[in-house]
Protein backbone atom coordinates (compact mmCIF):
# COMPACT_ATOMS: atom_id res chain seq x y z
CA UNK A 1 0.00 0.00 0.00
CA UNK A 2 3.12 2.66 0.97
CA UNK A 3 3.93 2.26 -2.53
CA UNK A 4 0.38 3.63 -3.93
CA UNK A 5 0.28 6.40 -2.06
CA UNK A 6 1.17 9.86 -2.13
CA UNK A 7 2.72 11.35 0.97
CA UNK A 8 -0.50 12.98 1.79
CA UNK A 9 -2.63 10.16 1.55
CA UNK A 10 0.62 8.07 3.69
CA UNK A 11 0.34 10.88 6.52
CA UNK A 12 -3.31 10.61 6.48
CA UNK A 13 -3.02 6.80 6.80
CA UNK A 14 -0.37 7.01 9.78
CA UNK A 15 -2.61 9.66 11.59
CA UNK A 16 -5.75 7.40 11.12
CA UNK A 17 -3.49 4.72 13.21
CA UNK A 18 -2.59 7.16 15.78
CA UNK A 19 -5.99 8.31 16.15
CA UNK A 20 -7.47 4.96 16.61
CA UNK A 21 -4.80 3.68 18.77
CA UNK A 22 -3.58 1.52 16.67
CA UNK A 23 0.27 0.44 16.47
CA UNK A 24 2.82 1.93 13.59
CA UNK A 25 4.79 -1.07 12.88
CA UNK A 26 8.68 -0.63 11.53
CA UNK A 27 7.03 -1.82 8.13
CA UNK A 28 5.11 1.53 7.83
CA UNK A 29 5.50 4.60 6.51
CA UNK A 30 5.77 7.38 9.16
CA UNK A 31 7.29 11.23 9.23
CA UNK A 32 10.33 11.69 9.44
CA UNK A 33 10.31 13.93 12.55
CA UNK A 34 8.40 10.91 14.15
CA UNK A 35 10.79 8.92 13.66
CA UNK A 36 13.94 11.20 14.71
CA UNK A 37 11.68 11.77 18.25
CA UNK A 38 11.83 8.17 18.82
CA UNK A 39 15.52 7.36 18.16
CA UNK A 40 16.11 9.89 20.46
CA UNK A 41 13.50 8.38 23.18
CA UNK A 42 14.77 4.93 22.80
CA UNK A 43 18.43 5.84 22.47
CA UNK A 44 18.52 7.83 25.39
CA UNK A 45 16.15 4.97 27.50
CA UNK A 46 18.72 2.47 26.42
CA UNK A 47 21.73 4.18 26.62
CA UNK A 48 20.60 5.23 30.81
CA UNK A 49 19.08 1.56 31.33
CA UNK A 50 23.63 0.66 30.37
CA UNK A 51 24.64 3.43 32.16
CA UNK A 52 22.52 2.75 35.28
CA UNK A 53 24.38 -0.27 35.58
CA UNK A 54 27.34 1.50 37.20
CA UNK A 55 26.43 3.47 40.32
CA UNK A 56 24.47 -0.11 41.72
CA UNK A 57 27.48 -2.45 40.20
CA UNK A 58 29.58 -0.33 42.53
CA UNK A 59 27.93 -2.23 45.26
CA UNK A 60 27.98 -5.55 43.89
CA UNK A 61 31.66 -6.65 45.70
CA UNK A 62 30.31 -5.03 49.09
CA UNK A 63 26.77 -6.47 49.14
CA UNK A 64 26.31 -7.17 53.07
CA UNK A 65 25.22 -10.98 52.75
CA UNK A 66 25.00 -13.57 49.68
CA UNK A 67 21.40 -12.96 49.62
CA UNK A 68 21.61 -9.26 49.21
CA UNK A 69 24.15 -9.58 46.66
CA UNK A 70 22.74 -12.34 44.34
CA UNK A 71 19.54 -9.95 44.41
CA UNK A 72 21.76 -6.67 43.12
CA UNK A 73 23.62 -9.12 40.74
CA UNK A 74 20.33 -10.44 39.30
CA UNK A 75 18.99 -6.70 38.93
CA UNK A 76 22.00 -5.16 37.49
CA UNK A 77 22.10 -7.95 34.81
CA UNK A 78 18.86 -7.24 33.84
CA UNK A 79 19.22 -3.60 32.90
CA UNK A 80 21.70 -4.80 30.67
CA UNK A 81 18.92 -7.14 29.35
CA UNK A 82 16.14 -3.50 29.38
CA UNK A 83 19.44 -1.92 27.21
CA UNK A 84 19.04 -4.93 24.59
CA UNK A 85 15.87 -4.92 24.18
CA UNK A 86 15.59 -1.27 23.72
CA UNK A 87 18.62 -1.00 21.28
CA UNK A 88 16.98 -3.66 19.42
CA UNK A 89 13.81 -1.58 19.39
CA UNK A 90 16.10 1.58 18.18
CA UNK A 91 17.56 -0.52 15.11
CA UNK A 92 14.17 -0.95 13.87
CA UNK A 93 13.71 2.51 13.13
CA UNK A 94 16.87 2.04 10.54
CA UNK A 95 19.62 2.79 13.12
CA UNK A 96 22.79 0.84 13.66
CA UNK A 97 23.48 0.32 17.80
CA UNK A 98 27.23 1.41 17.08
CA UNK A 99 26.23 4.52 15.86
CA UNK A 100 23.93 4.94 18.90
CA UNK A 101 26.87 4.32 21.06
CA UNK A 102 29.23 6.83 19.53
CA UNK A 103 26.36 9.49 19.90
CA UNK A 104 26.51 8.76 23.44
CA UNK A 105 30.33 8.91 23.44
CA UNK A 106 30.83 12.10 21.99
CA UNK A 107 27.53 13.84 23.90
CA UNK A 108 25.72 14.55 21.21
CA UNK A 109 23.03 11.42 23.24
CA UNK A 110 21.88 11.73 26.73
CA UNK A 111 21.29 9.74 29.12
CA UNK A 112 18.75 10.17 32.40
CA UNK A 113 20.64 12.89 34.82
CA UNK A 114 19.56 10.49 37.65
CA UNK A 115 22.98 8.28 37.04
CA UNK A 116 24.82 10.84 37.06
CA UNK A 117 25.17 11.22 41.73
CA UNK A 118 27.12 8.99 43.69
CA UNK A 119 26.01 5.92 45.56
CA UNK A 120 27.43 6.37 49.12
CA UNK A 121 26.34 3.91 51.48
CA UNK A 122 24.73 0.72 50.88
CA UNK A 123 21.13 2.19 51.88
CA UNK A 124 21.67 4.07 47.86
CA UNK A 125 21.10 0.78 46.65
CA UNK A 126 17.62 0.54 48.65
CA UNK A 127 16.78 4.15 47.97
CA UNK A 128 17.30 3.64 43.98
CA UNK A 129 15.53 0.15 44.10
CA UNK A 130 12.15 2.10 45.66
CA UNK A 131 12.48 5.58 44.51
CA UNK A 132 14.67 5.41 41.12
CA UNK A 133 12.78 2.04 40.02
CA UNK A 134 9.26 3.57 41.45
CA UNK A 135 9.68 7.18 39.27
CA UNK A 136 11.02 4.39 36.10
CA UNK A 137 7.74 2.27 36.60
CA UNK A 138 5.81 5.53 36.80
CA UNK A 139 7.02 6.85 33.50
CA UNK A 140 7.70 3.53 31.22
CA UNK A 141 3.90 2.02 32.02
CA UNK A 142 2.13 4.64 29.77
CA UNK A 143 4.42 3.74 27.34
CA UNK A 144 3.55 0.32 27.25
CA UNK A 145 0.64 1.92 25.01
CA UNK A 146 3.50 4.20 23.20
CA UNK A 147 2.04 4.43 19.38
CA UNK A 148 5.24 2.83 17.85
CA UNK A 149 4.90 -0.79 18.24
CA UNK A 150 8.26 -2.30 19.31
CA UNK A 151 8.84 0.46 22.02
CA UNK A 152 5.38 -0.38 23.60
CA UNK A 153 6.47 -4.38 23.42
CA UNK A 154 10.04 -4.25 25.24
CA UNK A 155 8.42 -1.91 27.98
CA UNK A 156 5.51 -4.48 28.73
CA UNK A 157 8.54 -6.41 29.26
CA UNK A 158 10.98 -4.01 31.34
CA UNK A 159 8.07 -2.95 33.25
CA UNK A 160 7.62 -6.55 34.90
CA UNK A 161 11.50 -6.52 35.79
CA UNK A 162 10.99 -3.38 36.99
CA UNK A 163 8.31 -3.92 39.32
CA UNK A 164 10.47 -6.36 41.25
CA UNK A 165 13.46 -4.21 41.48
CA UNK A 166 10.82 -1.47 43.53
CA UNK A 167 9.87 -4.16 45.84
CA UNK A 168 13.64 -4.94 46.54
CA UNK A 169 14.55 -1.37 47.16
CA UNK A 170 11.63 -1.24 49.79
CA UNK A 171 12.18 -4.55 51.22
CA UNK A 172 15.67 -3.32 51.59
CA UNK A 173 14.71 -0.06 52.96
CA UNK A 174 12.10 -1.44 55.12
CA UNK A 175 15.00 -3.71 56.67
CA UNK A 176 17.19 -0.89 57.62
CA UNK A 177 14.67 1.29 59.13
CA UNK A 178 13.36 -1.82 61.07
CA UNK A 179 17.27 -1.72 62.05
CA UNK A 180 19.71 -0.27 64.46
CA UNK A 181 20.13 3.72 65.12
CA UNK A 182 22.90 3.22 62.70
CA UNK A 183 21.05 1.91 59.58
CA UNK A 184 17.76 3.98 60.29
CA UNK A 185 20.38 7.18 59.52
CA UNK A 186 21.75 5.43 56.98
CA UNK A 187 18.45 4.89 55.17
CA UNK A 188 17.41 8.48 55.93
CA UNK A 189 20.46 9.94 54.53
CA UNK A 190 20.24 7.45 51.33
CA UNK A 191 16.71 9.05 51.03
CA UNK A 192 17.05 12.97 51.42
CA UNK A 193 19.92 12.43 48.59
CA UNK A 194 17.83 10.58 46.00
CA UNK A 195 14.50 12.22 46.89
CA UNK A 196 14.84 15.80 44.54
CA UNK A 197 16.71 13.96 41.83
CA UNK A 198 14.32 11.25 41.26
CA UNK A 199 11.84 13.66 40.87
CA UNK A 200 13.75 15.16 38.21
CA UNK A 201 13.86 12.00 36.37
CA UNK A 202 10.31 12.59 35.35
CA UNK A 203 11.94 15.67 33.24
CA UNK A 204 11.68 19.59 33.51
CA UNK A 205 8.56 21.18 34.18
CA UNK A 206 5.37 21.51 31.38
CA UNK A 207 6.39 24.77 30.54
CA UNK A 208 9.77 24.24 29.53
CA UNK A 209 9.42 20.69 28.51
CA UNK A 210 10.30 21.62 23.90
CA UNK A 211 9.26 17.54 23.07
CA UNK A 212 5.77 16.75 25.13
CA UNK A 213 3.07 18.43 23.58
CA UNK A 214 4.38 16.86 19.58
CA UNK A 215 5.24 13.44 21.30
CA UNK A 216 1.50 13.38 23.01
CA UNK A 217 0.06 14.27 19.74
CA UNK A 218 1.70 11.18 18.26
CA UNK A 219 0.62 9.29 21.16
CA UNK A 220 4.46 8.54 22.12
CA UNK A 221 4.03 10.03 25.95
CA UNK A 222 0.66 10.06 27.44
CA UNK A 223 1.15 12.24 29.99
CA UNK A 224 3.00 15.20 30.36
CA UNK A 225 6.09 15.19 32.89
CA UNK A 226 4.18 17.22 35.78
CA UNK A 227 1.60 15.05 35.58
CA UNK A 228 3.75 11.97 35.82
CA UNK A 229 5.58 13.66 38.73
CA UNK A 230 2.60 14.37 40.81
CA UNK A 231 1.39 10.95 39.87
CA UNK A 232 4.88 9.35 41.36
CA UNK A 233 4.60 11.80 44.80
CA UNK A 234 1.29 10.58 45.01
CA UNK A 235 2.06 6.80 45.23
CA UNK A 236 5.02 7.38 47.16
CA UNK A 237 4.38 9.28 50.10
CA UNK A 238 2.31 6.87 51.70
CA UNK A 239 4.99 3.92 51.35
CA UNK A 240 7.23 6.40 53.21
CA UNK A 241 5.08 6.69 55.80
CA UNK A 242 5.36 2.61 56.25
CA UNK A 243 9.15 2.70 56.13
CA UNK A 244 9.38 5.38 58.50
CA UNK A 245 11.21 7.75 56.57
CA UNK A 246 10.66 11.36 55.97
CA UNK A 247 10.45 13.22 52.69
CA UNK A 248 12.69 15.89 52.70
CA UNK A 249 10.47 18.54 51.57
CA UNK A 250 9.12 20.88 53.93
CA UNK A 251 5.77 21.90 51.75
CA UNK A 252 4.95 18.70 50.91
CA UNK A 253 1.24 18.10 52.40
CA UNK A 254 -1.85 16.57 51.33
CA UNK A 255 -4.62 18.67 49.44
CA UNK A 256 -8.17 17.99 50.12
CA UNK A 257 -9.07 20.65 47.24
CA UNK A 258 -6.88 18.55 44.70
CA UNK A 259 -6.84 15.58 46.10
CA UNK A 260 -3.43 15.12 45.73
CA UNK A 261 0.04 16.08 47.25
CA UNK A 262 1.52 19.66 47.35
CA UNK A 263 4.93 19.84 47.22
CA UNK A 264 7.57 21.86 46.58
CA UNK A 265 9.68 23.23 43.46
CA UNK A 266 12.83 21.02 42.51
CA UNK A 267 15.94 22.83 41.87
CA UNK A 268 15.87 23.23 37.90
CA UNK A 269 19.67 25.05 37.50
CA UNK A 270 20.58 21.52 38.62
CA UNK A 271 18.65 19.25 36.41
CA UNK A 272 20.33 21.94 33.86
CA UNK A 273 23.61 21.22 34.77
CA UNK A 274 23.31 17.38 35.29
CA UNK A 275 21.95 16.92 31.94
CA UNK A 276 24.44 19.25 30.40
CA UNK A 277 27.50 17.69 31.64
CA UNK A 278 28.11 19.25 35.18
CA UNK A 279 26.54 16.53 37.31
CA UNK A 280 28.87 15.04 39.89
CA UNK A 281 29.60 12.08 38.06
CA UNK A 282 29.00 12.76 34.87
CA UNK A 283 32.80 12.47 33.74
CA UNK A 284 33.49 8.80 35.66
CA UNK A 285 30.32 7.34 33.83
CA UNK A 286 31.33 8.55 30.60
CA UNK A 287 35.11 7.16 31.31
CA UNK A 288 34.05 4.43 32.60
CA UNK A 289 31.30 3.48 29.84
CA UNK A 290 34.31 4.40 26.84
CA UNK A 291 36.92 2.45 28.70
CA UNK A 292 34.98 -0.47 28.69
CA UNK A 293 33.49 -0.29 25.26
CA UNK A 294 37.32 -0.08 23.88
CA UNK A 295 38.16 -3.04 25.88
CA UNK A 296 35.02 -4.94 24.13
CA UNK A 297 36.24 -4.07 20.85
CA UNK A 298 37.67 -7.84 20.48
CA UNK A 299 34.62 -9.76 21.48
CA UNK A 300 32.63 -7.76 19.30
CA UNK A 301 35.51 -8.10 16.28
CA UNK A 302 35.35 -12.43 17.49
CA UNK A 303 31.30 -12.33 16.98
CA UNK A 304 31.58 -10.49 13.86
CA UNK A 305 33.99 -12.89 12.60
CA UNK A 306 32.27 -15.93 13.70
CA UNK A 307 29.27 -14.87 12.21
CA UNK A 308 30.93 -14.43 8.77
CA UNK A 309 32.36 -18.03 9.09
CA UNK A 310 29.49 -19.68 9.67
CA UNK A 311 27.09 -17.02 7.35
CA UNK A 312 30.02 -18.53 4.71
CA UNK A 313 29.33 -22.29 5.71
CA UNK A 314 25.74 -22.07 5.35
CA UNK A 315 25.77 -20.58 1.91
CA UNK A 316 28.31 -23.21 0.51
CA UNK A 317 25.68 -25.64 1.93
N1 LIG B 1 17.72 13.37 32.12
O1 LIG B 1 11.01 18.07 26.21
P1 LIG B 1 11.42 17.15 27.30
C1 LIG B 1 15.92 3.37 34.65
C2 LIG B 1 16.02 16.19 28.19
S1 LIG B 1 16.29 4.09 33.16
C3 LIG B 1 18.37 13.73 31.00
O2 LIG B 1 10.51 17.02 28.45
P2 LIG B 1 10.91 14.42 26.50
C4 LIG B 1 16.88 2.57 35.39
C5 LIG B 1 15.25 15.66 27.00
O3 LIG B 1 15.86 14.51 26.44
C6 LIG B 1 15.12 5.43 33.09
N2 LIG B 1 17.79 14.48 30.03
O4 LIG B 1 11.81 15.72 26.69
C7 LIG B 1 17.99 2.05 34.75
C8 LIG B 1 15.27 16.85 26.08
O5 LIG B 1 16.59 16.96 25.52
P3 LIG B 1 16.92 17.23 23.94
C9 LIG B 1 15.21 6.23 31.86
C10 LIG B 1 16.51 14.82 30.19
O6 LIG B 1 11.74 13.43 25.76
C11 LIG B 1 18.97 1.39 35.50
C12 LIG B 1 15.16 18.02 27.05
O7 LIG B 1 15.64 17.54 28.29
N3 LIG B 1 13.86 6.46 31.42
O8 LIG B 1 14.88 3.61 35.08
O9 LIG B 1 9.59 14.77 25.93
C13 LIG B 1 18.82 1.23 36.88
C14 LIG B 1 13.73 18.54 27.17
O10 LIG B 1 12.87 17.61 27.85
C15 LIG B 1 15.78 14.44 31.34
C16 LIG B 1 13.56 6.91 30.20
O11 LIG B 1 14.45 7.23 29.44
C17 LIG B 1 16.43 13.70 32.33
N4 LIG B 1 15.82 13.32 33.46
O12 LIG B 1 10.66 13.90 27.99
C18 LIG B 1 17.68 1.74 37.50
C19 LIG B 1 12.09 6.99 29.86
N5 LIG B 1 14.53 14.93 31.20
O13 LIG B 1 17.12 15.86 23.35
C20 LIG B 1 16.71 2.40 36.77
C21 LIG B 1 11.82 7.37 28.43
C22 LIG B 1 14.48 15.59 30.04
O14 LIG B 1 15.79 17.98 23.35
N6 LIG B 1 11.93 8.80 28.23
N7 LIG B 1 15.66 15.53 29.44
O15 LIG B 1 18.21 18.00 23.98
C23 LIG B 1 10.92 9.67 28.48
O16 LIG B 1 9.87 9.32 28.97
C24 LIG B 1 11.15 11.11 28.10
O17 LIG B 1 12.22 11.17 27.19
C25 LIG B 1 11.45 12.03 29.32
C26 LIG B 1 11.72 13.47 28.82
C27 LIG B 1 10.22 12.09 30.24
C28 LIG B 1 12.65 11.57 30.12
Amino acid sequence: MAASLSTEGLQQEFDRLVADDQRIEPRDWMPDDYRKTLVRQIAQHAHSEIIGMQPEGNWITRAPSLRRKAILMAKVQDEAGHGLYLYCAAETLGVDRGELIDLLHSGRQKYSSIFNYPTLTWADVGAIGWLVDGAAITNQIPLCRCSYGPYARAMVRVCKEESFHQRQGYELLYALTHGTDAQRAMAQDAVNRWWWPSLMMFGPPDTESTHTAQSMAWRIKRFSNDELRQRFVDMTVPQAEVLGVTLPDPVLRWNEDRRHYDFGECDWDELRRVVSGEGPCNRQRMEHHIAAHDEGAWVREAAAAYAAKHAAVDAAA
